[in-house]
């Protein structure tokens, strides 16, 4: 731990046992709070993301306090919350029903019904500690875990700010109306916020794996949702776009209040390679923190944000790429969610 008489030395290692950026902030002292939630019951492909917030603590001791960018984001004050032992079974427990009910077909209804009875009281959990920090005046970022997870810390933050938009980076839609039958399925994150809270506009960004019910879901909500391909992005970049002007166009759609929702399968897989479904192409490293800065230059606020689907792909955490990217990403949606307060 941090000897209290020692100023802190931001430039020094990280201290064996310091908080999330090797930061020694309190939840009450800091700007900003962090809340994992270690949850991936509904992954379909590969699970493991569950260990997303703990494996980001330890790659977070590697990034450099001083953001090239930013600057000295940290003298805000950051502090990631205590994973609960009760969240690491409710996911064990989840997680193991979720597995029987794909397994067992029709007779699976009634493991179903459980898995959503419990995924509904994990929301209504993520949603009440957001909340109470929002009440708090704290800047809250929530930490996956599958994307799923990100509902309530949106329910709660369209709550304090309704007429906010929520920009979101991700591969995948996920504007399924169900998958395999979970209601609260990873692949429905999105279309559960859209269907379940006021949300009045959401702009996707990234977007290359996407159902043919989902692209129509879109068409009938043009109101609501813009979705940009990667597909029909990357062709106008490689045709001379710059990247300026497509991330013009993309904040262009957003309001005033900016919340992130970062699936971190946005970016090109080699940036995240152990995540639960990674799909080639994709945002590179830059190119989101360019559209990250554009937002906060166009004078947008943003008001908080999740990251998810971080997968450290061993229990080496110390070593995982995947978490190493997830933690400078965190860094830079925190510098972000501190412009303009
Ligand atoms: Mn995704």
């Amino acid at each position: 731990m941090t000897d209290a008489n020692k100023p802190f030395d931001p430039d020094a290692p990280a201290s064996e046992g310091s908080g999330i950026f090797g930061l020694d902030h309190t939840p009450e002292r800091a700007r900003i709070v962090l809340v994992p939630v270690p949850f991936d019951a509904t992954t379909s492909y590969r699970q493991g993301t569950a260990d997303g917030p703990t494996a980001m603590l330890a790659a977070s001791h590697q990034v450099d306090l001083y953001d090239t960018e930013m600057g000295a984001i940290h003298e805000a004050g950051i502090a990631l919350l205590e994973e609960t032992d009760e969240a690491r079974h409710v996911n064990g427990v989840a997680r193991a029903l979720a597995e029987a009910a794909r397994n067992a077909g029709d007779e699976g209804t009634r493991a179903l019904d459980e898995v959503n009875r419990i995924t509904t009281r994990l929301h209504e959990g993520v949603y009440a500690r957001v909340q109470a920090l929002l009440k708090a005046g704290k800047i809250v970022g929530t930490l996956g875990g599958e994307h799923s997870v990100a509902f309530g810390a949106i329910q709660a933050h369209v709550e304090k700010y309704p007429d906010m938009g929520v920009l979101h980076l991700d591969a995948h839609a996920d504007l399924r109306l169900r998958f395999e039958g979970f209601e609260w399925s990873h692949a429905s994150a999105l279309r559960n916020v859209l269907d379940k809270t006021p949300l009045k506009t959401l702009v996707q960004v990234g977007i290359r794996d996407v159902g043919q019910s989902e692209m129509a879901y879109v068409d009938e909500n043009g109101a609501r949702v813009r979705t940009f391909l990667d597909q029909q992005v990357a062709e106008r970049l490689l045709s001379g776009a710059t990247f300026a002007t497509m991330s013009a166009q993309i904040i262009e759609r957003l309001p005033q209040q900016v919340y992130v929702s970062f699936d971190i399968d946005a970016l090109d897989p080699c940036l995240c390679p152990n995540t639960g479904t990674p799909v080639p192409g994709g945002l590179s490293f830059h190119q989101a923190c360019m559209l990250l800065k554009a937002v906060t230059d166009s004078g947008r606020q943003i008001v908080g944000f999740d990251l998810t689907e971080v997968t450290p792909g061993s229990d080496d955490f110390e070593g995982s790429f995947d978490a190493n990217v997830g933690a400078r990403i965190l860094y830079k949606l925190c510098g972000r969610t501190l412009q303009h307060r």
